[in-house]
Parts: C-alpha cells; sequence; structure tokens
C-alpha cells in the first residue's frame, strides 16, 4: 500500500520526470504497482519515504554489495569530497582503482574508465569494430547492455535473420548490423557464424545473465563463443557490468575460465557511484584516444568521487574476501525459496551464481530468454505484492536478477523465506496470487 509521502511524491515526480522516474524499471510498471521513493539505505535495508524499511534484494541493481552506507565507502567519499569534486585530469584515485581491475580481471591489462554500463559496451563495441574493420555484432536475447543503439533490438524472426529496432528512435541502419541470437545456443551462433562470419566484429554476451533473471551459461557455452570468436577472427566481449566483482572477485572470466578479448565493467566498481569501464589487452587498448585512432571521451570520466568509492569497496572485499559466504548465503536464499514453493505444490526453479540469484514460477530449467518468458508472470505479479507488503523489496519484474550484500545475515534470509512462505500461502488461501 502506497503511503500518502509516497503518493504525493509520486505526483511531483511524474509532473517533471517522464514516468516519474531516472530509469524506466524504477517505475515498478512490471508489477503494476506505485513505485516506492527511498530516503536512506542501511546494510541490507532500503528506508522509504514512508518511513517502511525493507529487506533490500535489488541493492541499487547490484553496486552495493557491501550494502547500503557502508562506513568504509562513505568515508572514502567524505575523504575524496573535502579535496574537491572534480578536476578534469586525472588523479592518483584513478590509476590505483584501475591497477586494482587489472590486478583481479584476467582479461584486463588496460582499461578507460566511463560513466555507465552503456558508455562501456558502447566504446567496447566502438572498439571492436575498429580493431576487426568489421560492422556487424552478435548478442543474445534476454541480455542487457545498455541503451546504446546497436543493443536495443529485437531478435529477427530467423536465427539468422538480422535485428530490428526495439525502440522509437533507433535507425534500422543501427539494428540490422545486429544479430540477436538464443541464450545457451551454440548451434545458433554457428547458423550466424556461417552466414555472416567475415563480417562479425564482436559476440558481446553476459557470462552470466541478469537481465531476464538469473540465467547462467550451460557447461561449454562460453567455451563454445570463445573458441568460435577466436576461429572467426571475431571479438569476444564480456559484459560483466553485473558479474564483475560479484560472482567472483575477477568477475565471471575468473570463475569459468574463460577470457575475453574484451571486458566492460561497472556496478560493484563504483561503489554505488557512477563509475564503468571498459579493458582489454594493452594491443587492443592503445587503439583507444589519445594512445590511438578510436575516439572516446568523457567529462566526469574517473570522477574521483567515484573511484575513492570503488576503491574503498574494492579494498573492503579484499579485506574480507566473502565470495564464498555470498554465495552459501544466496543458495540459501533459493533454496528456502524453492523448498517453500515446493511444499505448497507450485511450480518454481532458481539458481545463485556467486551473489546474484533468480527464481522463475515454472518448472525450468530455464536455459534462455525464451524459457523465461514462458514463466508465470501473473502469478509473480501477485507473489512481489504481498512479499513488497511483507517487507522484502526484491527486483520490481520477473526478469531482473536479484542480488545480496554483505550486510544481509542468516536472519535476515530467514526472515525472508519467511515472508516468501507467507506470499505463497496467500495463493492457497483462495488469493490466488
Ligand atoms: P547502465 O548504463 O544502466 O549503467 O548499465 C547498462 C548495463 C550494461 N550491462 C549489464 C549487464 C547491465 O545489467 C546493465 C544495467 N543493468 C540494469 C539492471 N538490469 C540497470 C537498471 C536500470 O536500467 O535502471
Amino acid at each position: 500500500m502506497t503511503s500518502r509521502v509516497g503518493r504525493d511524491l509520486l505526483e511531483r515526480a511524474r509532473a517533471v520526470m517522464p514516468g516519474g522516474v531516472s530509469s524506466p524499471v524504477r517505475a515498478f510498471g512490471s508489477v503494476g504497482l506505485d513505485p516506492r521513493f527511498a530516503i536512506r539505505g542501511e546494510g541490507a535495508r532500503l528506508h522509504d519515504a514512508s518511513g517502511r524499511a525493507y529487506l533490500d534484494y535489488v541493492l541499487s541493481w547490484g553496486p552495493l554489495i557491501l550494502g547500503h552506507a557502508h562506513p568504509a565507502v562513505v568515508e572514502a567519499i567524505q575523504r575524496a569530497a573535502r579535496d574537491g569534486t572534480s578536476f578534469g585530469v586525472t588523479t592518483e584515485r584513478e590509476v590505483a582503482l584501475a591497477e586494482h581491475v587489472v590486478a583481479r580481471v584476467p582479461g584486463v591489462e588496460m582499461l578507460r574508465f566511463v560513466n555507465s554500463g552503456t558508455e562501456a559496451t558502447m566504446s567496447a563495441i566502438r572498439l571492436a569494430r575498429a580493431a576487426t574493420g568489421r560492422e556487424r555484432i552478435v548478442k543474445f536475447d534476454g541480455c542487457y547492455h545498455g541503451h546504446a543503439d546497436s543493443f536495443l533490438v529485437t531478435a529477427g524472426s530467423g536465427v539468422a535473420t538480422l535485428g530490428l529496432p526495439d525502440s522509437p528512435g533507433v535507425p534500422r541502419a543501427a539494428s540490422a548490423l545486429t544479430l540477436s541470437l538464443p541464450y545457451n545456443d551454440l548451434d545458433a551462433v554457428d547458423v550466424a557464424f556461417d552466414r555472416y562470419g567475415d563480417e562479425i566484429a564482436a559476440v558481446i554476451v553476459e557470462p552470466v545473465v541478469g537481465n531476464a533473471g538469473l540465467i547462467p551459461p550451460v557447461d561449454g557455452f562460453l567455451e563454445g563463443l570463445r573458441e568460435r570468436s577466436t576461429r572467426t577472427g571475431a571479438l569476444l566481449v564480456f559484459d560483466e557490468v553485473m558479474t564483475g566483482f560479484r560472482v567472483a572477485r575477477g568477475g565471471a572470466q575468473e570463475r569459468y575460465g574463460v577470457t575475453p578479448d574484451l571486458t566492460t565493467l561497472g556496478k560493484v566498481l563504483g561503489g554505488g557511484l557512477p563509475v564503468a569501464a571498459y579493458g582489454g589487452p594493452r594491443e587492443l587498448m592503445e587503439r583507444v584516444a589519445p594512445a590511438g585512432p578510436v575516439y572516446q571521451a568523457g567529462t566526469l570520466s574517473g570522477n574521483p568521487l567515484g573511484m575513492a568509492a570503488g576503491l574503498a569497496q574494492l579494498e573492503e572485499l579484499d579485506r574480507t574476501d566473502p565470495f564464498d559466504d555470498l554465495e552459501r548465503r544466496a543458495a540459501t536464499l533459493v533454496r528456502g525459496i524453492l523448498a517453500a514453493a515446493e511444499a505448497r505444490g507450485i511450480p518454481m526453479c532458481g539458481s545463485a551464481v556467486g551473489s546474484m540469484w533468480g527464481v522463475y514460477f515454472a518448472p525450468g530449467p530455464v536455459r534462455s530468454f525464451a524459457d523465461a518468458k514462458a514463466s508465470d508472470t501473473a502469478r509473480f505479479r501477485r507473489y512481489y505484492a504481498a512479499c513488497l507488503e511483507g517487507g522484502v523489496f526484491f527486483a520490481p519484474s520477473p526478469f531482473e536478477a536479484g542480488f545480496l550484500s554483505t550486510a544481509h545475515t542468516d536472519g535476515d534470509i530467514a526472515e525472508t523465506v519467511r515472508v516468501v512462505e507467507a506470499a505463497l500461502d496467500a495463493s492457497l488461501e483462495g488469493m490466488s496470487i
């Protein structure tokens, strides 16, 4: 139930911002509810404008692996801000964070900071096109790489049919260069490479899909992309904006032992501030201006506050090494939710990879976006509303991954499972969630 404070804020917001939000998914459209407005976050909890606290599994869509307002991150930002908020020249913090990334991520010898995941993926594709002299790109249905024209495409009808604009304003010419294939389907990749192989500049993929719910790669999929890309001269781009520093210290490429040609990073990298990056081997990255001819720039790229927040977060991750414990807790949460559903005869499936997790109202397994879309989204909406009412804030869409932070305790997870049980019970009491 939206509070009066929330309703007033929503009215004001909708008067001056499209949909009353700064990013569409925050409008809660997929779940048919009024959006919540945050006033503060503390550890595992988000506090909304009505003063209600929620156990938060969105965590700003991934960045807050240490939870809200972690002291190390807040103090680092405060310290940096006292020296100034932006300089327009390089700072030592920028170099230090770049060195941290290079030391952690197997495929990155050199990187460029940008301000959003979209900028990172857009720039990585430009670099791949420049390096290969080719123009076509391959992406996968259900993978989201930001809102640049090249990525806003719907899959063509046939497997090797080129993309169509997925939004007004996206030129057909941009979409026509993008091929969108079913995830986890190497046969479809072979058909595409047979038809366009020597025209494909890059294959970009979320190594673990977090934008269709959570879809892990099936055994051999990432290795298969690596082999095909190498064989045809296309560059393999791992979009690790979501998986980076989350599914393992060195991201999915460390976890699965597959090294891409280019990597995009964001979210955890900035500790909650607008920081992203793209990187790869020196040979590729030194083609980027001013070292090379591939132009890309940004007024606030490498912003000192973002660098300070990212450094503090990565250093805290190094100090505490929470990855195994986070994975254990995420698996406990998913097991609890699935056990609750099974005990009530409600078909659900799900999984966790590191501290990313996802569940579907479907018998499963979910291996592609088509599988995810076949899940019971109507039931998800009712389940979602009941969980929110119970004080648990999941991503307001069946096609988003959940996250976990080091601030979530075993007690929080047990509380969450209790709320889920009550939400599922509501369906059995004829409230047919
Ligand atoms: P941004 O431009 O939103 O910073 O990053 C785009 C992006 C790129 N790659 C991956 C794998 C991503 O998950 C994202 C952004 N993720 C969404 C959540 N599904 C951000 C939430 C939003 O759009 O408001």
